[in-house]
């Protein structure tokens, strides 16, 4: 099996819906990926040992979601200096609870947050990091800016344009 160059954790399986969006964006890029279900307060030791056994089969960057007082991100990005990317869910409050827990972390130990629920987010910032030193992986995103901008701009007419009668 490829090692997992991301490892995609969520504190529930509750969370999958949302998750599974990242999992695809990886995969239509072709970046191995794990997928996993584990919490930072249900199960600290298997989390702790997930992590170091990730980063040294050759993980580069983890994607964390977790709704509520979410503090999954922050535990991992307390154990690996690997980037790690959080994904506030929306499980209470709109995920504006989540959304603070995720992105306020204290200085020196950060976690890139996206979005409530901004799980293809997370995956694009993941590709955009392994980019720097994946000439190939770059060159995938930049042809995916390109199809977003060139929909953009087929779908950019909304009235008449110039010369209508
Ligand atoms: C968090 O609490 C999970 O990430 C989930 O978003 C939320 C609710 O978890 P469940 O009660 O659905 O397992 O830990």
């Amino acid at each position: 099996m490829t090692q997992p160059l991301v490892s995609v954790l969520m504190g529930s399986r509750s969370d999958l819906p949302v998750m599974e969006k990242a999992a695809s964006v990886l995969g239509e890029f072709g970046v191995p990926v794990e997928v996993r279900v584990l919490s930072a307060h249900r199960t600290p030791e298997a989390l702790d040992a997930h992590v170091r056994r990730a980063v040294s089969e050759g993980v580069e960057v983890f994607i964390c979601a977790a709704g509520m007082a979410a503090h999954l991100a922050g535990a991992v990005a307390a154990r690996t200096i690997r980037p790690v990317i959080g994904v506030p869910i929306s499980a209470s409050l709109s995920g504006l609870d989540a959304l603070l827990s995720t992105v306020q972390m204290p200085p020196g130990i950060p976690v890139a947050t996206v979005g409530v629920d901004g799980a293809k987010n997370a995956a694009y910032l993941a590709i955009a990091i392994l980019s720097l030193k994946d000439p190939g992986l770059a060159e995938k995103l930049r042809v995916y800016r390109a199809t977003v901008a060139a929909e953009a701009e087929e779908n950019s007419l909304i009235g008449p344009g110039p010369g209508a009668q």
